[in-house]
C-alpha cells in the first residue's frame, strides 16, 4: 500500500484519457467533471472550493482546489469552463500531493564555507541586494541576469520585467519559454508581424481536418486530446494528420500518419505546400486580399515534389501526396504546432511553413480554421507578454522608438532607462556570458537548468563557476539550487494569488486556498521586497514598482497591455470569478474577450505596430525596417518561405541512430511535482529508451535489456523499449534529473548519468535561439540483461510512454 491513497473515478493511470463524451461538428463538446479526493474525504467533508488552473500544461484546465482544515485534500474540474468542460488530465487529478511533500523548502538557505546552510529572510535578501548594488556600481547594470520561467504568474512576470528592465536596466532576462515558446513566439511574429496566438480551442470542435506537426497531444495536452477523441467517435469525424517520427498515440489514431527523419520538417513542408499549390487548392482571393510574399513562396516549393521530401525524410511519396490531399481539401482545417518542430532542426523555417499553408488556403480567423502554434508551459504566454523573456513588454518592437518611448511614458521613466540598443539578451547567450565572465550574478527563479538545458556537463560547470554569485527560488532543492548561493523558498499554485493565461489566450484567476509551508514566500513578494531594498525609482522619484499585492500589479498590467494586441484592460480580477477563463485581447469593445484573432486580416503587421521587423528565416539575421516597410508597406500576413537546411549533426557510422527527446504523461519537466507523487511517480519511475523492432532485431536487443546511450556529449543509461519510433531512431524522455537517485549526485565525469541531457549539443535555431534538443547523432550499446541489472534502478511497471487503449 502506498502513502497517501486517492479516490478518483475509474483507473486514470491505466486510462488516462476517461470516459467518451462522443459530440459532433459544431456542437458543443458535452461536460465532464473529474475530481479527486483524499481518501476518506468526501465532497461534504470539504470546507471551501478555491478557484484555480492546472499549471502542469498549457491548456489551462480550470479547476477548484478541495480545502479541509487549511490543507488541501483534492481537485475537482470546472464544468463551466471553456477550456476543459470539467475534465481534469492524470497530473491535475494527482499532482496536488506534492505541494504537501515533507522535502519543500521552507526556509531560504545561504553558502557558508561552501555548504549551503538554513538563514532567514533579512540576511538571504540582504546578501542578494548587497551583492546587486557593488556589481552594478563597478561593473554596470549588465553583470547581473535573470533566468525566469513560463510557470509563475503573470503579476510576478511584469514585476520582474520591469525591476529588471527600468529598474537594474539590463538587456539580460529571458525565461526557460526559450527552450519552450520562443519558437512559437518567432513564427508568429515572422509571419502576423507579432506574437498572439490566432486560433481557439473551440476549433476542434469545427474543424474537419486536424493536423498535428510534432505534437503528441495526447500526452502533453491530454484535455483537449480528450476533445478530439469525443469528435472523433462523434457525427462527422475530422480527418487526422499526424507527423511525427514516433508511434505516439496521436499516431495510432491518425488518419495519415508521417513519420519522417528527426530534423527534416521544412523538407516535408515544402513537399506538402507544393503539392497544395500544384493542385490548386490554394484561396487566391485570401491571398491578395490579406497576404504578401506567395510568389517567393511558389517558386521555392515549384521543385519540392512529394519524391524529392520521401528520399530526405523517408517517408512514402505516396503518403505525402495522401496528407497534401487531406490539408489542401479541407473545409475547416486546425493545425496545431509543438516541440517535434520547435526544438528540431530550422525550428522557426519550419514553424512558418504551417503559417503558410494556412495562409495560402485563407484557414485563419473563421470556426474550424485556425492555427495554434501552441504553448507548453502553463504561463509561457504571460512571460512572452510581459516581456520576462528576450521581448518587450506587450509585445512592442525595440526596434521602434515609439515603440520604447509609450513604454517609457507607462513606466515614467526616460525611453534611454530601457535598454534596447540591442535586442533583449537569450537564455542560451545569458548562460554563454555567465561561462565568459561578464554575467557575475544570475537569478534563477521557477526553472531547473541543471536538468533542462542541453549538455549538462557545461551547465554544472557554469552554475559552479567561482565568480558566478547564483540565486534560486525553487519549491524543492533542486539540482539547480545545490549550486546557489541563495536558496529562496518559495509559494507556489495554492499557496499564492494570480493570474495566467494558456495557449489559446484564455486568462484564469488562481487564488490561495492554503498557507505556504514554514517561511516559504510567493514570487511576486519576492521580487517586490527586492526591488523595496532596491530602491528603484521612476524618473519623478515616485517608487518605480508601485504596487504590493497581485491585484495592484493586475491593474499596473493592464495599464502596460492598453492598446497592444494582448489588451487586458476589460479584465479584472473580480469578472474572473465568473464562470469560465476569457480569452484576450478583453476590452471596453470586447467585454467577453475575443475568441479568434485575425478574422478581418491581420491587423498588427503594419510597419508601425508591428513587434519585429523580420529576420532571414535561414540565417537569422534581422532584415531592418527599411526591407520591412518595402515588403509590406500596408501591414498584411507575410507569407516566408524557406530552403531546407540539413541538421548539421547526422548519423555517421560512430553514432549511427538520429536521437530525439520528449515527454511521457505522467511526467512534469524535472518531475519536481509528478515526482513526488506515487501514482505518478510508479506509472513511469525511471528513464527508458525507445527503438524500432527492425533495429533491436538487427542488434540482438531484447525489451528490458539495459542500454548505454551515446553521443560526443556524454552518455546515459536507461532500460530498453521496443516498437514506438520509427527505424533509425532513439527516443529519451527527459524528466529524470539525479535528485531521487540513490546516490543523489551528478554523475561524475566520465560516467553515465540518466538525465536526456547529458546527450544533448548546445545547438540553437539561429532565428529564434531556441535550443534544438530534439536533433542529435547517437550510438547504442547492450550494458546487459537480467545479470546486470541495477536493484537501484526499478523498471517501469507499466507502458510508460504510450499506454496501451489509444
Ligand atoms: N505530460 C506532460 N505534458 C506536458 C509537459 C510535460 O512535461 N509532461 N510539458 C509541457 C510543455 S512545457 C511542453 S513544451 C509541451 C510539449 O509537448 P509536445 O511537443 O507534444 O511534447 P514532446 O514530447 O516534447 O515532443 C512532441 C513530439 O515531437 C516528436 N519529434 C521529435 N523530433 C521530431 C522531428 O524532427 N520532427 C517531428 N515532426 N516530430 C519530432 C517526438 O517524437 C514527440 O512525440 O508539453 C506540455 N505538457
Ligand atoms: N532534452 C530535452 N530537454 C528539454 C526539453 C525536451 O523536450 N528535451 N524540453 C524543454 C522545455 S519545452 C521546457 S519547458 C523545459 C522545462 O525545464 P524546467 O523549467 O527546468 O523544468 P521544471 O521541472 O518545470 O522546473 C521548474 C522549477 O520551478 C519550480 N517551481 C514550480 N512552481 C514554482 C513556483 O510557483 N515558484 C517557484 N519559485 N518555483 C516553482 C519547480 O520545483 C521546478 O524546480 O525543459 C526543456 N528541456
Ligand atoms: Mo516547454
Amino acid at each position: 500500500m502506498r502513502r497517501n491513497p486517492v479516490q478518483v473515478s475509474g483507473d486514470r493511470i491505466a486510462d488516462p484519457w476517461g470516459r467518451r463524451t462522443p459530440y459532433g461538428q459544431g456542437g458543443q463538446w458535452p461536460v465532464r467533471t473529474d475530481s479527486c479526493l483524499a481518501e476518506g474525504v468526501r465532497e461534504q467533508d470539504v470546507h471551501a472550493w478555491v478557484r484555480t488552473a492546472s499549471l502542469l500544461h498549457s491548456d489551462g484546465d480550470a479547476m477548484d482546489i478541495a480545502v479541509r482544515d487549511g490543507r488541501i485534500v483534492g481537485v475537482r474540474g470546472r464544468a463551466g469552463d471553456r477550456v476543459n468542460r470539467g475534465r481534469l488530465e492524470p497530473k491535475d487529478l494527482y499532482a496536488w500531493q506534492a505541494n504537501s511533500s515533507a522535502d519543500r523548502l521552507t526556509r531560504p538557505l545561504v553558502r557558508e564555507g561552501g555548504r549551503l546552510v538554513e538563514s532567514d529572510w533579512p540576511t538571504a535578501m540582504d546578501r542578494i541586494v548587497t551583492r546587486s548594488r557593488e556589481l552594478i556600481g563597478s561593473q554596470g547594470p549588465e553583470a547581473v541576469a535573470f533566468y525566469t520561467s513560463g510557470q509563475l504568474f503573470l503579476e510576478e512576470y511584469y514585476t520582474l520585467a520591469v525591476l529588471a528592465r527600468a529598474g537594474i536596466g539590463t538587456p539580460h532576462l529571458d525565461g526557460n519559454t526559450r527552450l519552450c515558446t520562443a519558437t512559437a513566439a518567432e513564427a508568429l511574429k515572422q509571419s502576423f508581424g507579432s506574437d498572439g496566438q490566432p486560433g481557439s480551442y473551440e476549433d476542434i470542435d469545427h474543424a474537419d481536418a486536424i493536423a498535428l506537426f510534432g505534437h503528441n497531444i495526447a500526452e502533453t495536452q491530454v484535455v483537449q486530446w480528450m476533445r478530439i477523441l469525443d469528435r472523433l467517435d462523434g457525427p462527422d469525424p475530422p480527418r487526422l494528420l499526424c507527423v511525427d517520427p514516433r508511434l505516439t498515440p496521436v499516431a495510432r489514431r491518425a488518419n495519415v500518419h508521417l513519420a519522417p527523419r528527426p530534423g527534416t520538417n521544412v523538407a516535408l513542408l515544402n513537399a506538402l505546400l507544393g503539392e497544395v499549390v500544384r493542385h490548386g487548392w490554394t484561396d487566391p482571393g485570401f491571398i491578395a486580399r490579406h497576404t504578401v510574399g506567395f510568389e517567393a513562396l511558389r517558386r521555392q516549393v515549384e521543385p519540392c515534389t512529394a519524391r524529392w521530401a520521401s528520399g530526405i525524410c523517408d517517408v512514402p511519396a505516396a503518403s505525402i501526396e495522401e496528407a497534401a490531399e487531406l490539408l489542401g481539401t479541407a473545409g475547416r482545417l486546425l493545425s496545431t504546432v509543438l516541440q517535434g518542430f520547435y526544438q528540431a532542426n530550422q525550428a522557426t523555417a519550419a514553424a512558418v511553413q504551417v503559417n503558410n499553408l494556412h495562409l495560402i488556403r485563407g484557414m485563419l480567423g473563421r470556426p474550424g480554421a485556425g492555427v495554434l502554434q501552441m504553448n507548453g508551459q502553463p504561463t509561457a504566454e504571460n512571460t512572452r507578454e510581459c516581456g520576462a523573456d528576450g521581448d518587450l513588454p506587450g509585445f512592442r518592437n525595440w526596434q521602434n522608438e515609439a515603440h520604447v518611448a509609450d513604454l517609457a511614458h507607462v513606466w515614467n521613466v526616460e525611453p534611454s532607462a530601457i535598454p534596447h540598443d540591442a535586442p533583449p539578451t537569450h537564455a542560451m547567450k545569458i548562460f554563454q556570458l555567465a561561462e565568459e565572465g561578464s554575467v557575475r550574478m544570475l537569478w534563477i527563479s521557477a526553472t531547473n537548468p541543471a536538468v533542462s538545458l542541453p549538455e549538462l556537463a557545461r551547465i554544472r560547470s557554469v552554475l559552479a563557476r567561482e565568480g558566478l554569485f547564483t540565486v534560486v527560488q525553487d519549491l524543492f532543492l533542486t539540482e539547480t539550487a545545490r549550486f546557489a548561493d541563495v536558496v529562496l523558498p518559495a509559494a507556489t499554485w495554492g499557496e499564492k494569488t494570480g493570474t495566467f493565461t494558456n495557449a489559446d489566450r484564455t486568462v484564469h484567476l488562481s487564488e490561495k486556498a492554503v498557507d505556504p509551508p514554514g517561511e516559504a514566500r510567493p514570487d511576486l513578494d519576492v521580487f517586490l521586497d527586492y526591488a523595496a531594498r532596491m530602491g528603484f525609482e521612476d524618473k519623478d522619484g515616485g517608487r518605480l514598482v508601485h504596487w504590493s499585492g497581485p491585484e495592484e500589479a493586475f491593474e499596473a498590467w493592464k495599464r502596460c497591455s492598453a492598446g497592444r494586441p494582448c489588451d487586458y484592460t476589460g479584465l479584472s480580477y473580480e469578472k474572473l470569478r465568473g464562470p469560465s477563463g476569457i480569452q484576450w485581447p478583453c476590452t471596453e469593445h470586447a467585454p467577453d474577450g475575443t475568441d479568434r484573432l485575425y478574422g478581418d486580416g491581420v491587423d498588427w503587421a503594419h510597419p508601425d505596430r508591428c513587434e519585429t521587423y523580420g529576420k532571414d528565416l535561414v540565417t537569422g539575421e534581422p532584415l531592418g525596417e527599411e526591407w520591412y516597410r518595402s515588403m509590406n508597406p500596408d501591414g498584411k500576413a507575410l507569407i516566408r518561405p524557406a530552403p531546407y537546411i540539413p541538421p548539421k549533426e547526422w548519423p555517421d557510422e560512430s553514432h549511427p541512430f538520429h536521437l530525439t527527446t520528449g515527454r511521457t504523461l505522467y511526467h512534469f519537466h524535472t518531475r519536481t511535482k509528478t515526482g513526488r507523487v506515487p501514482q505518478l511517480a510508479d506509472a513511469a519511475p525511471d528513464v527508458w529508451v525507445e527503438i524500432a523492432a527492425a533495429d533491436a532485431a538487427r542488434l540482438g536487443l531484447a525489451e528490458d535489456d539495459l542500454v548505454e546511450v551515446t553521443t560526443r556529449r556524454g552518455a546515459l543509461r536507461g532500460r530498453l523499449r521496443i516498437g514506438s519510433v520509427r527505424p533509425g531512431v532513439l527516443f529519451v524522455p527527459f524528466h529524470y534529473g539525479y535528485w531521487d537517485t540513490p546516490a543523489g549526485s551528478a554523475p561524475a565525469p566520465g560516467v553515465p548519468g540518466r538525465a536526456a541531457n547529458e546527450l544533448i549539443a548546445t545547438v540553437w535555431d539561429p532565428v529564434s535561439k531556441q535550443p534544438q534538443f530534439k536533433t542529435a547523432a547517437a550510438a547504442l550499446t547492450l550494458v546487459g540483461r537480467d545479470g546486470g541489472r541495477d536493484p537501484d534502478r526499478p523498471v517501469p511497471s507499466a507502458p510508460p510512454s504510450a499506454p496501451p487503449s489509444a
